[in-house]
């Protein structure tokens, strides 16, 4: 009780002696001072003594995807927190923008792959708003410890703690520390803090985690490309390789390469403008035949060995009905043996990364290379080993991708799997999601999301048609499908698409004052047409140019939407 009261008593005279300048609040102690709790956020432990403060001026981000170039300063804060009765020690990073540019706002970020935070590569977003942003090591060592490394503790032995922290409990308590720590700093008082998210692919991932659970935890999050639906996510990767094994061919880097340019040549011109973006992957799907480049010509250089790709050698050659067979293959989805759909696919005009193949200069012959995220999910999480790669997938079929999923989903699906499709508790709290997807994405396939977008509209609004649903979903659920896009990225194979890079200060603008984005702002940031401005449409609606591609309508077209929902026969269970 004391304690209690002496609490209250410091934090008033914190208020009174509101700073006026970083230099005055970016101490050591007067962080202390701001992260005094008490019960409020139960079972966490402060660790004091770790607070590290620093000033950090002119500092500055330039070509960033995810926020537009910027020059700040900010105060640069660190410090630790355990659970009560757990030896555990968990680490946190929150930059704070200077009081005098401080908007009253907080941005929690998210991670990428097995990593829950993304360095301080997504903190700047947030401060250029005037948010404090922060980010965490999840527990797991320090902030440049991945979930994977942690995972399992040792053979046979599984990491329950760290495997939901991971799953959500590190982002949920990131935000709920971040958030008081920051009306404590700022001295707000009873000045409303507006609390945000903004994470890609697994930082996509992590930001449903939160949206699916916790319903006031943000005003509004953007999820790009989420990892969600993670045990098909993961093992989908495999698939090429073994449409490939099923085949027996391993395609020429070129070969597949040829496919793609041929696919982007054939299907850009079907939204109505000729720029080497195909807006309308749908349209590709239901107009363009594979089977018409059979025959085609490729020839590409040598290229020397690059951190990411073994050495390849000249090639020349014509396409193959099997190179065709392979990409058909693919984009038709994961199927079983007996031709049930388990999974869906990439867009056409995705490159094929996971069907890329190895040159073995010894027999002179392209080999089978094996998808690593696949491998080292299933090791890590199905077979419960430390190792990450497969020396081969001998035996493996669609059968045992169907398999292995079952398993996968069924042992992380209150923790990874993250498809719960009733977000009554966020609609109810008045948040707002703007989710968005590359539509070339050749990591997560852009269909992905497609189908959560429409596992909620059918879970939240189940008695109204499509189109009502999505009108009603729209009002606080918004995906927009990035033309051209790869995986949270723009993309170099259709240089001219454009990339939401102003997505935050969008979704500021629709949390602080209901400005719904009817189209999403976007750039294009690379190429000859960089800087360009661009809108993109919002689904269901598709993108159609007219006038030589000067104008832009976003149509409803139902036989294209048709060709993004699959039906997953192989399961028993609705896959969300
Ligand atoms: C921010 O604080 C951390 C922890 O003390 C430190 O490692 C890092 O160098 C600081 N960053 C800057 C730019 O001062
Ligand atoms: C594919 O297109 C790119 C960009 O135009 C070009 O650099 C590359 O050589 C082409 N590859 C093949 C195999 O034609
Ligand atoms: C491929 O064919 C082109 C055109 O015929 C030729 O110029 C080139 O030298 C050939 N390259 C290889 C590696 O055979
Ligand atoms: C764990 O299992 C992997 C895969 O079987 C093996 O390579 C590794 O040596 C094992 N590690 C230990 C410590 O036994
Ligand atoms: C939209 O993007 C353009 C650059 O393409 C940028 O200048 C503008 O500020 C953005 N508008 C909003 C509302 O974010
Ligand atoms: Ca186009």
């Amino acid at each position: 009780m004391a304690y209690a009261s002496w609490v209250i008593t410091l934090a008033a005279s914190v208020a009174i002696a509101r700073a006026t300048t970083i230099a005055e609040v970016c101490t050591p102690s007067y962080v202390q001072s701001s992260l005094v709790f008490g019960s409020l956020i139960n079972g966490i432990v402060i660790d004091s003594s770790s607070v590290t403060a620093n000033i950090v001026t002119d500092a500055s981000v330039n070509g960033d995807n995810n926020f537009p170039d910027a020059v700040f300063d900010y105060c640069n804060v660190t410090f630790a927190y355990s659970h009560n009765g757990a030896d555990d020690q968990v680490h946190v990073w929150y930059w704070l923008p200077t009081p005098d540019t401080f908007k009253n706002r907080y941005l929690s970020t998210g991670g990428g792959g097995y990593a829950i935070n993304s360095g301080t590569g997504s903190l700047p977003g947030g401060v250029t708003y005037g948010a404090v942003a922060g980010a965490t090591d999840g527990g797991f060592g320090s902030f440049s410890t991945s979930f994977d490394q942690v995972w399992p503790l040792e053979n046979g032995t599984a990491n329950w703690d760290a495997l939901y922290m991971f799953g959500y409990e590190a982002i949920h308590e990131l935000s709920v520390i971040g958030k008081e720590f920051t009306k404590q700093f700022f001295s707000m008082g009873d000045t409303k803090l507006y609390s945000y998210y903004q994470g890609c692919s697994e930082g996509g991932r992590d930001g449903w985690s939160q949206i699916q659970r916790f319903g006031d935890e943000w005003d509004g999050a953007i999820t790009g490309a989420p990892a969600f639906r993670f045990a098909h996510q993961q093992i989908q990767h495999l698939w090429s390789n073994v449409v490939e094994q099923n085949l027996d061919y391993y395609p020429p880097s070129c070969e597949l390469d040829k496919i793609i340019n041929e696919t982007i040549a054939a299907c850009d011109p079907m939204d109505g403008k000729t720029d080497g973006v195909v807006a309308r992957t749908d349209l590709c799907k239901l107009h363009f035949d594979l089977s018409s480049i059979i025959g085609k010509p490729y020839s590409c250089a040598a290229a020397p060995a690059s951190r990411f790709s073994p050495a390849t050698p000249a090639q020349n050659g014509t396409v193959t009905g099997k190179g065709v067979a392979v990409a058909k293959g693919i984009t038709d989805g994961v199927k079983d043996t007996q031709g049930r759909q388990v999974y869906l696919s990439y867009q056409p005009s995705a490159t094929f990364a996971d069907a890329q193949t190895q040159y073995n200069s010894e027999t002179n012959s392209w080999e089978l290379s094996i998808s690593n995220f696949a491998a080292e999910f299933v090791l890590r999480f199905v077979d419960m080993v430390d190792s990450s790669t497969f020396a081969n997938i001998d035996g493996v079929t669609g059968d045992t991708l169907r398999d292995w999923i079952l398993e996968s989903w069924h042992k992380y699906d209150d923790s990874l799997q993250t498809t719960w499709p009733d977000l009554t508790p966020f609609h109810t709290a008045g948040g707002k999601v703007l989710h968005f997807h590359g539509e070339s994405d050749n990591s997560i396939p852009a269909a992905s999301s497609v189908r959560y977008h429409e596992s909620v509209r059918k879970i939240m609004y189940p008695d109204l048609s499509f189109k009502d649903g999505n009108t009603a979903l729209n009002e606080w659920y918004r995906l927009f499908l990035v033309p051209g896009a790869a995986h949270c990225s723009p993309n170099p194979t259709q240089p001219n698409g454009p990339f939401p890079q102003t997505n935050l200060e969008v979704l500021i603008d629709w949390v602080e004052n209901g400005v719904a984005p009817a189209t999403l702002n976007a750039t294009v940031l690379q190429g000859d047409h960089i800087g360009e401005n661009q809108q993109i449409c919002l689904w269901p609606l598709r993108p159609r140019w007219s006038q030589n591609g000067k104008k832009m309508e976003c149509e409803f077209d139902q036989a294209s939407i048709d060709t993004w929902l699959y039906e997953f026969d192989a399961f028993k269970l609705p896959v969300y």
